[in-house]
């Protein structure tokens, strides 16, 4: 099955792995509204990146988002001793039965963080499978929504060299590789 797509001038691309291995210049983390760290990608981010991503964390915290980050909403740090320059860290929708505006929040996660990696002038961004972890987003439909979704934004913007969806096991993989060859 293919796993590099086109964007018009974009590389779409899937793979297996760890996104804390990624050397992109910017990875996704699937964080919580308090975005102080947590379990899942969450968790791995802060424990290999060390203590100076929660610092940033903590500094937006108190002064742009005190109340914590809404769902679907995405803010940037940097990525302490991980090998990617920047970390995003979005909100993705716990999953609650599909029937409250997950699928929009979910669209809103992804593209309010390609839209911060490209104000940033940044041209790799690679994401986690958001929310489908300890959110509970059916990984069937949640891919759907990720893949239309930054479809969607590339058509729009082409300033990104890639965009790299990084999976965690292989079954994942596979049903977002046969999903995108419906979308792409
Ligand atoms: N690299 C790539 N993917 C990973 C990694 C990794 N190192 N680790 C896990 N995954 P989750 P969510 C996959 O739970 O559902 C946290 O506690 C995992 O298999 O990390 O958005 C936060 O603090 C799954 O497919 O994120 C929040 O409270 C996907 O990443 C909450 O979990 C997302 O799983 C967010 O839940």
């Amino acid at each position: 099955m293919r796993k590099e797509f086109k964007v018009g001038k974009t590389n779409v691309r899937l793979i297996r792995g760890d996104i804390t291995n990624m050397e992109t210049d910017a990875i996704v983390n699937a964080a919580n509204s308090s975005f102080m760290g947590g379990g899942g990608v969450d968790g791995a981010i802060h424990r290999k990146g060390g203590p100076k991503i929660l610092e940033e964390c903590k500094k937006i915290r108190a002064t742009e988002w005190p109340q914590g980050l809404p769902t679907g909403k995405a803010i940037i740090t940097g990525a302490g001793n991980l090998k990617a320059r920047h970390v995003i860290h979005t909100v993705g929708p716990v999953w609650r039965g599909g029937n409250h505006r997950e699928a929009e929040l979910l669209v809103q996660a992804y593209q309010n963080s390609l839209r911060l990696a490209v104000a940033k002038g940044l041209k790799t961004v690679a994401f986690p499978s958001i929310s489908t972890g300890a959110y509970g987003y059916p990984v069937e439909d949640a891919c759907h929504v990720a893949l239309e979704a930054v479809k969607e934004f590339l058509e729009k913007k082409d300033s990104l060299d890639e965009v790299v969806f990084v999976l965690f096991s292989e079954s994942a993989l596979e049903v977002y590789a046969a999903e995108a060859e419906e979308i792409f």
